[in-house]
């Protein structure tokens, strides 16, 4: 029988970008590596030479580089200026392939600026599209619809990633990204999990963590900073959703000699087995959508079976009594939330000194039920995509007006982090030091955002008195 020699790919050098919105700010929590490159670098054959730029480190783009192609991810607040590098680009005759969340919703939009789009998750068509690309066959559109859906994650390679990206090695005050599953299969309105990667819930072989952890120190880690062990951020949807799986993770972690944080519904963590679990296995933060102390948001955007506002309150104090931190996420919608119920939530933020609070007004993006309804009923007022970065309110508002509301939650926000609230959270709270330092850059990053807000708007203060 005759063996068939695989077809072995012309070497490509390619650009990978992750380019950074206008609005979209410094402060994220931005791991050293966005996580969907990572991805496609990992699944590279070995031939192909690869170079990662990431405008969220401010990283320069060569737009006269020899490169085969120009490949460009997105999320919605990204689009806007993914679009500008790609037309950039083909100005000059490259070729540019776009992918990422923001590209899958919106096909058509994209379209127009590049030579490819890639809808949906790319591990099963990568290859497919390299080859074509090699052999001067690349479509207009790879949907992941026409390949195998993908059913196992792969591992990070993070010696190829180091080599291709310019990012040096770290000590643990930046994170490195990892994750171990992909997926959440709950259906929370506002969210693009359900209808992205949410369907079906995918792991790796918890085995493969600790190999992955191990390269990852070796590649990204420098022992001689201000930490003595590295951050990793655990970028998965929602590590909690199978026990098992999670505990079996943690156990790994805890022999990796590591800290991290990890995004996990705030419920699982009334397991007090598992929150044992987490603090023993180095866990700096657990970073949890609480959305809103109201049940009837909660339901309101169907998150009133993943979360119990009654239960906020004990998991909060009893995760910190065994040394473990809750990062809480908070959303305000005026069609919902009522200045007095801001006013509310400052307080409960307040009251139980919450870690590291984060604010954000509702945004519909595309790809989750909430955008395909406001859509559907004409209340989405502003489609300019820099101004998806949750601090703008993009639909319409009956109760307040727009700016005003605006101004509301970003008052409110830097009311969290006031001194004295800043002193009570880094008091009360496990790990002093990264409450007060977190909490400090949040302040400053606020404060000149609140400033340059009511210089701009001509706002004060005085304006949201009396309006409820
Ligand atoms: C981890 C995470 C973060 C982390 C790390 C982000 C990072 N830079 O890596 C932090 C905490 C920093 C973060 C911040 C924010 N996040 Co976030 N985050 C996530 C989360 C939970 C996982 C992302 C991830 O790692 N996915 C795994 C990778 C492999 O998947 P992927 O990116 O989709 O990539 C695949 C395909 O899309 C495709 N692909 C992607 N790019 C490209 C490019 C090419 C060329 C090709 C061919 C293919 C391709 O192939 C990949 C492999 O299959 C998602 C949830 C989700 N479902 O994605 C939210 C999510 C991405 N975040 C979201 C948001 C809104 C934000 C913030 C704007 C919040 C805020 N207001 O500050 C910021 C933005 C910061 C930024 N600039 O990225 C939204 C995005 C919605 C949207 N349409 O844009 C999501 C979807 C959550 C949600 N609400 O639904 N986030
Ligand atoms: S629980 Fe979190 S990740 Fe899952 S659908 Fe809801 S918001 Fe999205």
């Amino acid at each position: 029988m005759q063996t068939i020699i695989p077809e072995r790919t012309r070497p490509l050098k390619f650009l990978l970008i992750s380019p950074q919105g206008k609005l979209d700010d410094d402060s994220n929590q931005k791991p050293l590596f966005h996580m969907a490159l990572g991805v496609l670098v990992s699944l590279t054959p070995p031939q192909h030479d690869i170079e990662l730029v990431d405008e969220h480190f401010h990283d320069d783009i060569n737009y006269d580089g020899e490169y085969d192609f120009v490949g460009i991810t997105s999320r919605t607040i990204e689009a806007t200026r993914a679009y500008e590098i790609a037309d950039r680009f083909r100005e000059k005759g490259k070729t540019v392939v776009l992918g990422g969340l923001h590209i899958s919703f919106n096909p058509d939009e994209a379209r127009v600026h590049a030579d490819s789009i890639v809808i949906g998750e790319a591990d099963n068509l990568w290859t497919t599209l390299l080859d074509d690309i090699a052999n001067n066959r690349l479509k207009p559109e790879y949907n992941s619809k026409d390949f195998p859906p993908v059913k196992e994650i792969a591992p990070l390679d993070y010696g190829r990633i180091a080599k291709a990206s310019k990012r040096v090695k770290v000590d643990g005050t930046k994170s490195i990204p990892i994750y171990v599953t992909r997926g959440c299969p709950f259906n929370c309105s506002f969210c693009v999990t359900p209808n992205f990667t949410g369907k079906q819930y995918r792991a790796q072989k918890p085995e493969l963590l600790k190999q992955q952890i191990e390269e990852a120190k070796k590649y990204f880690f420098d022992p001689n900073g201000k930490t003595s062990k590295p951050w990793f951020m655990l970028t998965d949807e929602n590590l909690g959703i199978n026990k098992k799986k999670l505990w079996k993770s943690l156990d790994l972690l805890k022999e990796c000699d590591i800290t991290f944080s990890v995004f996990l519904s705030i419920n699982f963590l009334e397991d007090s087995k598992t929150v044992e679990k987490l603090v023993d296995a180095g866990c700096n933060f657990v970073l949890a959508g609480l959305e809103s102390i109201k049940q009837s948001t909660l339901e309101a955007y169907n998150k009133g079976h993943v979360n119990s506002a009654e239960k906020y309150a004990k998991i909060i104090s009893d995760c910190r009594k065994a040394g473990l931190n809750i990062q809480c996420n908070f959303l305000f919608n005026p069609a919902l939330d009522t200045f007095e119920d801001i006013d509310e939530l400052v307080k409960f933020v307040k009251k139980h000194n919450v870690f590291m609070p984060i604010f954000q007004i509702i945004t519909p993006y595309p790809g989750t039920k909430m955008y395909h309804d406001y859509k559907r009923d004409g209340l989405i007022t502003i489609e300019d995509w820099e101004k998806y970065n949750a601090l703008h309110l993009v639909i319409k508002s009956d109760r307040y007006e727009p700016l005003l509301f605006q101004y509301k939650v970003l008052k409110s926000y830097v009311d969290v982090y006031s001194w004295p609230s800043i002193i009570a959270r880094t008091i009360h709270n496990p790990r002093k030091l990264i409450n007060l330092v977190t909490s400090i850059a949040f302040r400053n990053h606020l404060r000149s955002q609140l400033d340059e807000f009511e210089r701009q708007h001509h706002m004060t203060p005085k304006q949201l008195q009396n309006v409820n």
